[in-house]
Protein backbone atom coordinates (compact mmCIF):
# COMPACT_ATOMS: atom_id res chain seq x y z
CA UNK A 1 0.00 0.00 0.00
CA UNK A 2 1.59 3.35 -0.92
CA UNK A 3 1.86 5.94 1.78
CA UNK A 4 -0.66 8.61 2.44
CA UNK A 5 0.32 12.31 1.74
CA UNK A 6 -0.68 15.23 3.55
CA UNK A 7 -3.41 16.39 1.93
CA UNK A 8 -6.63 14.91 3.35
CA UNK A 9 -9.62 16.88 4.25
CA UNK A 10 -10.50 18.26 7.95
CA UNK A 11 -13.59 16.44 9.78
CA UNK A 12 -15.91 17.27 11.43
CA UNK A 13 -14.68 16.10 15.04
CA UNK A 14 -13.43 17.46 18.13
CA UNK A 15 -10.40 18.94 17.79
CA UNK A 16 -7.59 16.87 19.56
CA UNK A 17 -5.79 18.10 22.58
CA UNK A 18 -2.04 17.66 21.26
CA UNK A 19 0.96 17.93 24.13
CA UNK A 20 4.64 17.78 22.94
CA UNK A 21 7.03 16.83 25.80
CA UNK A 22 10.73 17.59 24.64
CA UNK A 23 10.92 20.73 23.98
CA UNK A 24 14.43 20.35 22.08
CA UNK A 25 14.99 22.14 18.31
CA UNK A 26 12.32 19.43 16.41
CA UNK A 27 9.86 19.43 19.62
CA UNK A 28 9.32 23.29 18.95
CA UNK A 29 9.69 22.90 15.34
CA UNK A 30 6.23 20.72 15.32
CA UNK A 31 4.92 23.00 18.09
CA UNK A 32 5.13 25.86 15.17
CA UNK A 33 3.82 23.83 12.71
CA UNK A 34 1.25 23.00 14.60
CA UNK A 35 0.09 25.98 16.04
CA UNK A 36 0.36 27.32 12.43
CA UNK A 37 -2.50 24.81 11.38
CA UNK A 38 -4.80 26.21 14.29
CA UNK A 39 -3.84 24.01 16.95
CA UNK A 40 -2.93 25.12 20.91
CA UNK A 41 -0.41 22.07 21.76
CA UNK A 42 0.88 22.81 24.84
CA UNK A 43 4.37 22.01 26.30
CA UNK A 44 5.63 19.80 28.55
CA UNK A 45 8.06 20.99 30.25
CA UNK A 46 11.08 20.02 32.92
CA UNK A 47 10.50 19.50 36.31
CA UNK A 48 13.17 21.66 37.61
CA UNK A 49 12.74 24.40 35.08
CA UNK A 50 12.21 27.49 36.37
CA UNK A 51 10.46 29.58 33.63
CA UNK A 52 8.06 26.25 33.62
CA UNK A 53 3.93 26.49 34.38
CA UNK A 54 3.43 30.40 32.76
CA UNK A 55 2.88 31.05 29.27
CA UNK A 56 6.12 31.74 27.38
CA UNK A 57 7.25 33.31 24.39
CA UNK A 58 8.53 30.94 21.54
CA UNK A 59 10.87 32.59 18.68
CA UNK A 60 10.77 30.43 15.49
CA UNK A 61 12.54 31.22 12.04
CA UNK A 62 11.32 29.48 8.63
CA UNK A 63 13.16 28.14 6.23
CA UNK A 64 12.98 31.24 3.75
CA UNK A 65 14.16 33.09 6.73
CA UNK A 66 11.04 34.55 8.28
CA UNK A 67 10.91 34.80 12.27
CA UNK A 68 7.56 34.71 13.96
CA UNK A 69 6.48 34.90 17.87
CA UNK A 70 3.97 32.31 19.47
CA UNK A 71 3.11 32.11 23.17
CA UNK A 72 2.95 28.93 24.22
CA UNK A 73 1.45 27.00 27.46
CA UNK A 74 4.87 25.29 28.92
CA UNK A 75 3.54 22.62 31.97
CA UNK A 76 5.50 21.12 34.84
CA UNK A 77 3.95 17.72 34.84
CA UNK A 78 3.67 16.85 38.44
CA UNK A 79 2.35 20.03 39.57
CA UNK A 80 -1.43 20.31 41.11
CA UNK A 81 -2.55 23.14 38.09
CA UNK A 82 -1.08 20.18 35.28
CA UNK A 83 -3.26 17.87 36.61
CA UNK A 84 -6.37 19.33 34.16
CA UNK A 85 -4.41 19.93 31.50
CA UNK A 86 -2.59 16.41 31.30
CA UNK A 87 -5.81 14.71 31.42
CA UNK A 88 -7.01 16.63 28.35
CA UNK A 89 -4.63 15.73 26.48
CA UNK A 90 -5.73 13.14 23.70
CA UNK A 91 -2.30 13.07 21.97
CA UNK A 92 1.48 13.11 22.63
CA UNK A 93 4.03 13.66 20.95
CA UNK A 94 7.10 12.83 22.71
CA UNK A 95 10.52 14.48 20.79
CA UNK A 96 13.21 13.71 24.09
CA UNK A 97 15.87 11.97 22.93
CA UNK A 98 16.08 8.30 22.74
CA UNK A 99 18.15 7.65 26.32
CA UNK A 100 15.40 9.58 28.05
CA UNK A 101 12.08 8.11 26.49
CA UNK A 102 11.83 5.48 29.71
CA UNK A 103 12.62 7.68 32.12
CA UNK A 104 10.24 10.61 30.86
CA UNK A 105 6.88 8.41 30.13
CA UNK A 106 7.19 6.52 33.27
CA UNK A 107 6.30 9.08 35.71
CA UNK A 108 3.94 10.68 33.25
CA UNK A 109 1.66 7.85 31.36
CA UNK A 110 -0.01 7.38 35.24
CA UNK A 111 -1.07 11.26 35.11
CA UNK A 112 -2.92 10.94 31.78
CA UNK A 113 -5.74 9.75 30.35
CA UNK A 114 -6.47 5.79 29.81
CA UNK A 115 -7.05 7.21 26.12
CA UNK A 116 -4.21 9.34 25.40
CA UNK A 117 -2.62 7.91 22.30
CA UNK A 118 1.60 8.30 22.02
CA UNK A 119 3.79 8.96 19.33
CA UNK A 120 8.08 8.56 19.66
CA UNK A 121 9.46 10.67 17.37
CA UNK A 122 13.48 10.65 18.05
CA UNK A 123 16.96 9.38 16.59
CA UNK A 124 18.01 5.46 16.93
CA UNK A 125 15.49 2.15 17.98
CA UNK A 126 15.12 0.65 20.69
CA UNK A 127 12.97 2.39 23.24
CA UNK A 128 9.41 1.32 22.10
CA UNK A 129 10.49 -2.00 23.09
CA UNK A 130 11.65 -1.15 26.53
CA UNK A 131 7.98 1.16 26.53
CA UNK A 132 5.82 -2.18 25.98
CA UNK A 133 5.24 -2.70 29.41
CA UNK A 134 4.28 0.58 30.61
CA UNK A 135 1.64 1.44 27.94
CA UNK A 136 -1.31 -0.30 29.61
CA UNK A 137 -2.99 -0.92 25.98
CA UNK A 138 -2.46 2.95 25.03
CA UNK A 139 -2.43 3.12 21.47
CA UNK A 140 1.87 3.82 20.48
CA UNK A 141 2.51 5.30 17.43
CA UNK A 142 6.41 5.67 15.46
CA UNK A 143 7.88 8.31 13.73
CA UNK A 144 10.84 9.56 12.01
CA UNK A 145 11.30 12.97 10.54
CA UNK A 146 14.28 14.05 8.34
CA UNK A 147 13.27 17.75 8.82
CA UNK A 148 15.84 19.65 10.06
CA UNK A 149 15.80 22.55 12.87
CA UNK A 150 18.37 24.19 15.07
CA UNK A 151 18.03 25.60 18.43
CA UNK A 152 19.55 28.86 18.75
CA UNK A 153 18.20 29.54 22.50
CA UNK A 154 16.59 27.68 25.13
CA UNK A 155 12.95 28.94 23.10
CA UNK A 156 14.62 29.95 20.06
CA UNK A 157 14.19 27.44 17.04
CA UNK A 158 15.33 27.73 13.90
CA UNK A 159 14.42 25.19 10.75
CA UNK A 160 17.44 24.55 8.90
CA UNK A 161 16.01 22.09 6.60
CA UNK A 162 12.95 20.69 5.05
CA UNK A 163 12.65 17.17 5.18
CA UNK A 164 10.07 13.81 4.99
CA UNK A 165 8.01 13.15 8.17
CA UNK A 166 6.61 9.05 7.88
CA UNK A 167 4.62 7.72 10.93
CA UNK A 168 2.65 4.54 11.52
CA UNK A 169 0.48 2.84 14.36
CA UNK A 170 2.65 0.25 16.14
CA UNK A 171 0.34 -1.14 18.63
CA UNK A 172 -3.02 -0.21 20.73
CA UNK A 173 -6.05 0.91 19.26
CA UNK A 174 -5.55 3.45 15.95
CA UNK A 175 -5.67 6.87 15.85
CA UNK A 176 -8.92 8.62 15.22
CA UNK A 177 -8.79 9.59 11.44
CA UNK A 178 -9.52 13.51 12.86
CA UNK A 179 -6.10 13.16 14.48
CA UNK A 180 -4.43 11.63 11.73
CA UNK A 181 -6.10 14.78 9.70
CA UNK A 182 -4.76 17.17 12.01
CA UNK A 183 -1.23 15.41 12.08
CA UNK A 184 -1.08 15.67 8.30
CA UNK A 185 -1.88 18.53 7.82
CA UNK A 186 0.10 20.47 9.95
CA UNK A 187 3.62 18.93 9.69
CA UNK A 188 4.60 19.39 5.72
CA UNK A 189 5.30 16.59 3.55
CA UNK A 190 4.40 14.28 6.42
CA UNK A 191 2.89 10.75 4.97
CA UNK A 192 0.84 7.57 7.12
CA UNK A 193 2.90 4.69 6.48
CA UNK A 194 1.95 1.09 6.01
CA UNK A 195 4.89 -0.15 7.41
CA UNK A 196 7.32 2.05 9.61
CA UNK A 197 9.56 -0.04 10.77
CA UNK A 198 11.92 -0.37 7.15
CA UNK A 199 11.68 3.68 7.22
CA UNK A 200 13.19 3.61 10.65
CA UNK A 201 15.67 1.22 9.72
CA UNK A 202 16.61 3.32 6.37
CA UNK A 203 17.23 6.48 9.20
CA UNK A 204 19.14 4.29 11.68
CA UNK A 205 21.34 3.36 8.42
CA UNK A 206 21.45 7.12 7.77
CA UNK A 207 22.55 8.12 11.56
CA UNK A 208 24.81 5.17 11.77
CA UNK A 209 26.91 6.25 9.01
CA UNK A 210 26.72 10.07 9.75
CA UNK A 211 26.71 10.78 13.50
CA UNK A 212 29.61 9.16 15.03
CA UNK A 213 31.80 10.23 12.09
CA UNK A 214 31.34 13.79 12.00
CA UNK A 215 31.51 13.79 16.11
CA UNK A 216 34.90 11.41 16.03
CA UNK A 217 36.04 13.73 13.34
CA UNK A 218 34.81 17.01 14.42
CA UNK A 219 33.30 18.13 11.04
CA UNK A 220 29.88 19.03 9.55
CA UNK A 221 28.01 16.29 7.53
CA UNK A 222 29.75 17.54 3.92
CA UNK A 223 32.66 17.16 5.07
CA UNK A 224 31.90 12.97 5.17
CA UNK A 225 31.76 13.19 1.62
CA UNK A 226 35.47 12.89 1.04
CA UNK A 227 36.91 9.87 -0.18
CA UNK A 228 38.70 9.05 2.94
CA UNK A 229 36.05 8.29 4.74
CA UNK A 230 33.98 6.48 1.69
CA UNK A 231 35.19 3.12 2.81
CA UNK A 232 34.17 3.43 6.49
CA UNK A 233 31.12 4.66 5.96
CA UNK A 234 30.40 1.38 3.37
CA UNK A 235 31.78 -0.79 5.96
CA UNK A 236 28.89 0.47 8.46
CA UNK A 237 26.69 0.29 6.16
CA UNK A 238 27.37 -3.56 4.99
CA UNK A 239 26.87 -5.13 8.76
CA UNK A 240 23.25 -2.89 9.05
CA UNK A 241 22.03 -4.50 6.04
CA UNK A 242 22.76 -8.12 7.56
CA UNK A 243 21.50 -7.27 10.55
CA UNK A 244 18.19 -5.81 9.05
CA UNK A 245 17.66 -8.62 6.55
CA UNK A 246 17.78 -11.14 9.75
CA UNK A 247 15.58 -8.64 11.09
CA UNK A 248 13.08 -9.81 8.18
CA UNK A 249 13.82 -5.93 7.12
CA UNK A 250 15.68 -5.92 3.37
CA UNK A 251 17.71 -3.33 2.56
CA UNK A 252 18.45 -2.56 -0.71
CA UNK A 253 21.90 -1.69 -1.05
CA UNK A 254 22.70 0.90 -3.73
CA UNK A 255 19.53 2.79 -2.75
CA UNK A 256 21.00 3.04 0.85
CA UNK A 257 24.25 4.23 -0.16
CA UNK A 258 22.42 6.68 -2.25
CA UNK A 259 20.71 7.79 0.59
CA UNK A 260 23.33 7.93 3.39
CA UNK A 261 25.15 10.93 0.55
CA UNK A 262 22.23 12.27 -0.67
CA UNK A 263 21.96 13.23 3.34
CA UNK A 264 25.59 14.34 3.29
CA UNK A 265 25.16 16.51 0.62
CA UNK A 266 21.49 18.25 1.86
CA UNK A 267 22.74 18.48 4.81
CA UNK A 268 26.13 19.75 4.16
CA UNK A 269 26.55 22.56 6.62
CA UNK A 270 24.18 20.90 9.61
CA UNK A 271 26.70 19.36 12.81
CA UNK A 272 24.93 16.43 13.75
CA UNK A 273 22.93 16.28 16.32
CA UNK A 274 25.91 13.42 17.66
CA UNK A 275 28.56 15.88 17.24
CA UNK A 276 26.52 19.01 19.17
CA UNK A 277 26.47 16.67 22.36
CA UNK A 278 29.83 16.07 22.41
CA UNK A 279 30.29 19.96 21.54
CA UNK A 280 28.09 20.33 24.49
CA UNK A 281 29.29 17.61 26.69
CA UNK A 282 25.81 15.87 26.94
CA UNK A 283 25.02 12.21 26.49
CA UNK A 284 24.84 11.05 23.13
CA UNK A 285 22.29 8.91 21.50
CA UNK A 286 25.09 6.13 20.38
CA UNK A 287 23.33 3.55 22.90
CA UNK A 288 20.09 3.80 20.74
CA UNK A 289 21.76 3.84 17.16
CA UNK A 290 24.88 2.29 16.83
CA UNK A 291 24.68 0.28 20.03
CA UNK A 292 21.25 -1.11 18.83
CA UNK A 293 22.24 -2.08 15.90
CA UNK A 294 25.28 -4.13 18.08
CA UNK A 295 22.69 -5.88 19.95
CA UNK A 296 20.59 -6.97 17.42
CA UNK A 297 23.65 -8.02 15.42
CA UNK A 298 24.49 -10.12 18.66
CA UNK A 299 21.14 -11.65 18.84
CA UNK A 300 22.08 -13.50 15.03
CA UNK A 301 25.23 -14.05 15.95
CA UNK A 302 26.32 -11.68 13.26
CA UNK A 303 29.83 -10.19 13.54
CA UNK A 304 29.96 -5.84 13.19
CA UNK A 305 33.50 -4.88 13.62
CA UNK A 306 32.95 -1.31 11.97
CA UNK A 307 30.30 -0.25 14.32
CA UNK A 308 31.81 -1.79 17.20
CA UNK A 309 34.99 0.29 16.39
CA UNK A 310 33.13 3.18 16.28
CA UNK A 311 30.66 2.54 19.08
CA UNK A 312 34.30 2.24 21.37
CA UNK A 313 35.67 5.24 19.70
CA UNK A 314 32.65 7.65 20.45
CA UNK A 315 31.89 5.84 24.03
CA UNK A 316 35.76 7.00 25.31
CA UNK A 317 35.18 10.28 23.43
CA UNK A 318 31.33 10.64 25.61
CA UNK A 319 33.74 9.94 28.77
CA UNK A 320 36.68 12.33 27.81
CA UNK A 321 34.04 15.06 27.63
CA UNK A 322 32.00 14.44 30.17
O1 LIG B 1 19.47 13.06 11.90
C1 LIG B 1 20.53 13.66 11.78
C2 LIG B 1 21.16 14.09 13.03
O2 LIG B 1 22.01 14.98 13.04
O3 LIG B 1 20.81 13.52 14.08
C3 LIG B 1 21.15 13.88 10.43
C4 LIG B 1 20.26 13.25 9.38
C5 LIG B 1 22.51 13.25 10.39
C6 LIG B 1 21.23 15.33 10.06
O4 LIG B 1 22.19 16.04 10.75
Amino acid sequence: MSPQISSVNQTDSPQPSIAIVGAGAIGQLLFHQLASAGQAPLLIGRQQASTDNRPTLLQFTDLKGVPSTRTAQVIIPNSDEAQADLKHITLLIVCVKAYQVIETLKPLLPRLNRECQLLLLHNGMGPHLALAPYLNGRTLCLGTTSQGALKQQRWQVRQTGAGLTQLELFSGPKLTQTTKTHLLNAIPNSQWCSDIIPMLWQKLAVNIAINPLTAIYQCRNGALAAPQYRHTILGLLDEVILVAQAEQVPLAREPLITRVFDVIHLTANNFSSMYQDIAHRRPTEIDAITGYLIQRAATHGIPTPHNQAIYQQLTTLEQRSN
